[in-house]
């Protein structure tokens, strides 16, 4: 096996490159890779360990939790505050944030997390993944509701772990580029794979859940017809939809190619949430060379009013992500 760089000494490579750096950042990216490799076990023996199916109550979002969500947010919970670098911890799972015990002002971080989205998909054997999102305190930051609520460029790191045929952490930092770093699973280390991705600036598919166009508005429509019946720049596009937003993603940033999840007549602030799914990924998408918006605006600009925010999403190639915004411009 060609062994690459390890995440451990690129995160120190990049570390060097900040003298006043106290390594905090390090630490705390090294034990979002331990809480991945914790959780990447119990997926992977989830059908030994009796956590296939539900646990038997709902989340903040009335949504069944799966045996493997609480599971995988309690890892992540505990490996944050292992890292002793953060001060509060804001999860898909949890109502409110987890402070950290201590005062507010020792620790500099808060990190937004899903610990495992598309765990209904998990009975079926899909990949699915943990997404998470980095911002480091301001001076002024107390830990109030209106310090959380920040706009997505203010993530200082960001990145995704997919638990499929191999596992991927995926992230980049505020001056990195977009690093790919697969699990050696005797190891327990990670190792870089796929090193400075960037997203084609064109795709050929386009991914998006058909059977929700009853419930859109007629602009949504005619962009999601604009893609399937080949009405943007480009080639023929076809339609790939697996349902896991972190296997759509990714074979998105590979492929290019553009996911969208619209809001709907009814629901029109759709259902992906803005601060622990849609702002990590759109800082990838972005670092990558592609884009991502809600409709009206970069995602990225967007500042949430409560912490568990729905957004619609549409997020890809540059070319494409433009050519969504012309269509909707349209009207
Ligand atoms: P739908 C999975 O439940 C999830 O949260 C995302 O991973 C995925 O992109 C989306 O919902 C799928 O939603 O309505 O198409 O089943």
């Amino acid at each position: 096996m060609k062994v690459g760089m390890s995440l451990t000494a690129w995160v120190l490579r990049q570390q060097s490159q900040h003298p006043g750096a106290r390594g905090e950042l390090s630490t705390l990216l090294l034990h979002i890779a331990l809480a991945a490799r914790m959780v990447a076990q119990q997926v992977a023996e989830a059908p030994l360990r009796g956590l296939i199916g539900k646990f038997g109550k709902q989340n903040v979002q009335g949504e069944e939790q799966a045996k493997l969500d609480v599971v995988a947010d309690e890892v992540f919970l505990e490996a944050m505050m292992a890292s002793d670098v953060v001060s509060a911890l804001v999860s898909e799972e949890r109502e409110d944030p987890a402070y950290m015990p201590e005062d507010w002002g020792r620790a500099h971080y808060t990190v937004f997390y899903d610990p495992l989205d598309g765990s209904s998909n998990i009975d079926v054997n899909v990949t699915i993944g943990s997404i998470f999102g980095i911002y480091r305190h301001r001076p002024t930051d107390r830990g109030r509701l209106e310090d959380l609520l920040r706009p997505g460029r203010d993530q200082i790191a960001a990145g995704y772990v997919m638990y499929g045929s191999s596992t991927l952490l995926v992230l980049c930092t505020e001056d990195s580029g977009v690093q790919g770093f697969t699990l050696a699973p005797g190891t327990g280390e990670f190792f870089l794979t796929d090193a400075d991705m960037t997203m084609p600036k064109m795709g050929t598919c386009y991914s998006v859940n058909g059977s929700r166009t009853p419930f859109w508005d007629d602009t949504t429509r005619r962009v999601v017809e604009s893609f399937r019946d080949g009405q943007v720049q480009g080639p023929k596009r076809t339609e790939r939809y697996i349902g896991s937003l972190i296997a759509d993603f990714h074979r998105t940033l590979l492929k290019g190619g553009i996911f969208m999840y619209p809001g709907e007549v009814q629901k029109p602030e759709g259902k992906l949430r803005l601060l622990y799914e849609a702002a990590p990924l759109a800082m990838i998408a972005e670092r990558a060379g592609g884009g991502a918006h809600d409709g009206k605006m970069r995602i990225l600009d967007k500042v949430g009013e409560k912490l568990h925010e729905r957004t619609p999403l549409f997020i890809g190639s540059r070319i494409d992500v433009e050519e969504s915004q012309r269509v909707l411009a349209e009207g």
